[in-house]
């Protein structure tokens, strides 16, 4: 049947009427449906190997217009409701975001869910179907406030599989319900799944703000992802959802084993598990405990394990490397206790250094180190990252295993990330290159033939300015927000973190609003972006945010400061947001301490959209500067080696810093009766007083080069011609970091799928 005819039909089953007589919502729901079915009916990848990606987290942002461009179906479906009068646009705005993911880690899992399909290969996620998300975020007198953030509708995208299994906690058992997302590859003709679980009884949404009882782990472990773990009941809970997830997804690869015919001892010639940081090591201690109850004994078991299992480390910060008290696991998973000890009494037999050990002297479990032990492959994330794995952070490991440890530079999905969410640079793109580049954005290359092209130069430019009034536009209707779309947008989106140095920015910020008040106007003026949620429990990043706030208001409030100088911090950052504002970013700041950025993706988003990075010699932006040269990117700060030696010697001084008069005024200002006026003056001086006396990211390190280095930054987009350029060499050295080319990778390298 005619996709048209179809559409027809469905909206009259399901609404009793045409599509031009359905409201937005009811086109949406009636394109979901149409998209669903049509995605379910594709086959999943012949299969060799089959891949489980374990994650926590799967921020997979809205899927209509990601599902529909896979399924070749966005620009038939855009004539079809443009013949009616309609927008896609508004349409797709009904979508409510689902809110599974946090930071990075979570929008690299969905780009490599993207990847996978798109390659043809055969591989799943597993993760939880968290109903009220990581929260929403409200900003109540200049603060962050967290609200639950309900994403699942009566239709969405989510398909009741049927499947159950059961969990054996500690004193009672729990049934997982396993919902999917269908995940269709663009130009494959074959479709993945998300696999996500669920409790059978879900409890409504806590009545007052994010709080709700921990303890009541039948109706409450898929409420939230990561429950706040400031006290012992919120630490206990991540181990019951960790545990759950687990065991639900290693039931489901055991039964799809035994469907497709294999027996248990066969896991590892059909199956690989890539586990996403630490949160799904328990998977290891779990699958041997299922194939010791097949009848494996424990040699072959462990051995069958340790040829399925490879771990990603997506950090060396020492908090979210997981180690979680044996006590824990003796109450949520008493079953795995004696495995564990007994992989760690192995560990010990062959390898006596108390810094491998899984089990330390204080009762606690080192997660990461169960995953080297126990699989076969170890990557990092960046090649600094991983550098820094091998020589510092898992020295003893690499020591151990070095032919585990490698590299897999992460990447984004060009469809996501350029294509659709901007298609006007795609577009000029397609002129310029031809559409190659939509399968291979390695061809974006070809773009430097027109370096030197007035014409294209000036449709970049002129693309831009589009993105930015676009942009302009939306923060107006959405938040009230009015910016100056002629002025620099310069740009910083990611979780709020200390090591990230937002603190840095907001110096930058004080150091401008000072000179414009002491009458010393910058070159041009400039608009400062700002998105991020800080950790419920994370007092300092939320002192940030209390900052960043207050300086909007402070400036907002000055007729003297406003026309140069503009701050603006969008209200619950995430995916959608994400994709209006990359597109509309002239400046990408990417700030954090050398070596503590893993990677970083929204680097890689920003460069592909023609921003230039100002950044650190950190994670991928190490890769960014070797690829585009030091014409086309602006880094400052100290290195990381530097740093790693600075911490080792426990050197750094920031009170000497501080002292210095071009740091003091600005630190200061924190405290100052302007900031004091508007701000919580406990928040402000908490945060003044840290940065002066532990600063432990070492903001201010780097503050003086960074003034100097985004002075000039500022200074050269002047230059029209010159910017344009460099916007030009951006897009164009940005194919390497396709998410399509990690993916190959892990597989020729880890998976071996086909
Ligand atoms: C992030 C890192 O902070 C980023 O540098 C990296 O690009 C991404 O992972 C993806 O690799 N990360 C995260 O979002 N959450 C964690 N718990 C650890 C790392």
């Amino acid at each position: 049947m005619e996709l048209k005819e179809r559409f027809w039909q469905l909206t009259q089953e399901r609404f009793g009427r045409a599509p031009d007589q359905c409201d937005d919502g009811q086109l949406y729901e009636g394109l979901l449906l149409l998209t669903q079915q049509m995605a379910q009916s594709l086959p999943a990848p012949d299969s060799g190997r089959k891949l489980y990606y374990f994650s926590a987290e799967f921020l997979m942002g809205k899927l209509l217009s990601n599902n529909l461009l896979a399924l070749g179906l966005y620009d038939p479906v855009k004539k079809i409701l443009s013949d009616l009068g309609r927008d896609l646009g508004i349409i797709e705005s009904m979508e409510p975001e689902p809110s599974l993911g946090n930071g990075g880690l979570g929008r690299l899992a969905a780009c490599f869910l993207d990847s996978i399909a798109a390659l043809g290969l055969p591989g799943d996620g597993v993760g939880l179907n968290y109903h009220y998300g990581l929260f929403r975020q409200k900003f109540v007198h200049n603060k962050q406030a967290e609200e639950p953030d309900p994403w699942i509708q009566p239709d969405s995208w989510l398909i009741a599989t049927g499947r159950t299994f059961s969990v054996p906690f500690g004193g009672f058992d729990l049934t997982a319900v396993l919902y999917d997302i269908v995940v269709p590859g663009a130009g494959s003709g074959c479709a993945n799944r998300l696999h996500l679980f669920d409790v059978e009884r879900p409890a409504p949404q806590p009545w007052v703000g994010i709080s709700f009882d921990k303890e009541d782990i039948a109706h409450r472990l898929t409420s939230f992802l990561y429950p706040d773990d400031s006290d012992e009941a919120g630490r206990r809970l991540r181990v019951y959802q960790q545990y759950f997830m687990v065991s639900a997804g290693a039931q489901l690869i055991l039964t799809e084993l035994e469907e497709r015919g294999f027996s248990p001892r066969q896991l590892s010639d059909h199956v690989v598990i890539q586990i996403n940081d630490t949160h799904p090591s328990m998977v290891i201690p779990e699958l041997i405990r299922l194939l010791t109850d097949r009848g494996l004994s424990m040699d072959e078991a462990i051995d069958q394990v340790s040829r399925t299992c490879a771990y990603t480390n997506h950090t060396i910060l020492a908090e979210a490397l997981e180690k979680w008290p044996l006590s824990f696991l003796q109450d949520v998973a008493p079953q795995l206790v004696p495995i564990i000890q007994e992989l760690d009494r192995r560990v010990r037999e062959d390898h006596p250094d108390p810094r491998v050990a899984i089990l330390d002297s204080q009762g606690l479990v080192h997660m990461a180190h169960m995953d080297i032990h126990y699989g076969f492959s170890v990557n990092g994330v960046a090649a600094l990252h991983t550098q820094i794995l091998k020589e510092s952070e898992l020295k003893p490991f690499y020591d151990l295993y070095p032919q585990k440890f490698n590299n897999k530079t992460n990447g984004i999905t060009f469809r996501r990330w350029l294509e659709a969410c901007n298609p006007s640079l795609a577009g000029l793109i397609d002129q310029c290159i031809g559409g190659g580049w939509r399968k291979d954005p390695r061809q974006l290359e070809d773009l430097l033939n027109f370096g030197d092209d007035p014409a294209v130069l000036e449709r970049l430019l002129a693309i831009k300015q589009d993105n930015k009034n676009q942009l302009c536009r939306l923060l107006w209707a959405e938040q009230s927000i009015a910016l100056d779309p002629q002025s620099i947008f310069d740009i910083q989106i990611k979780r709020l973190h200390e090591y990230k140095r937002q603190q840095m920015n907001a110096l930058y910020i004080i150091r401008k609003y000072l000179d414009i008040k002491a009458g010393r106007l910058p070159q041009r003026p400039v608009s400062v972006l700002f998105g991020a949620k800080a950790a419920p429990a994370y007092t300092m990043a939320k002192h940030i945010i209390h900052l960043i706030l207050c300086l909007q208001q402070l400036i907002e409030r000055d007729p003297q400061v406003r026309p140069w100088l503009r701050v603006a911090m969008v209200e619950n950052y995430n995916v959608t947001w994400a994709e209006r504002l990359i597109p509309a970013c002239d400046i990408s700041e990417q700030i954090s301490l050398a070596s503590k950025e893993a990677s970083g993706t929204g680097n890689m988003k920003f460069m592909a959209n023609g921003a230039v990075t100002l950044g650190t010699m950190d994670g991928a932006n190490v890769e960014i500067a070797q690829l585009v040269g030091p014409e086309n990117i602006y880094t400052f700060g100290v290195q990381s080696g530097q740093v790693i030696q600075m911490y080792d010697e426990g050197s750094y001084r920031p009170l000497d810093l501080y002292h210095r008069p071009s740091i003091e005024e600005l630190v200061d200002f924190l405290v100052s009766p302007e900031l004091l006026s508007i701000g919580d003056p406990a928040c402000l001086s908490a945060l003044w007083n840290d940065m002066k006396c532990k600063d432990w990211f070492m903001a201010l390190l780097d503050t003086e080069d960074y003034i100097a280095a985004r002075d000039q930054c500022v200074g050269d987009y002047g230059d029209r011609q010159g910017w344009a350029k460099k916007m030009l060499v951006n897009i164009a050295r940005s194919g390497y970091f396709s998410a399509d080319r990690t993916i190959q990778e892990y597989d020729q390298d880890i998976w071996r799928l086909k």
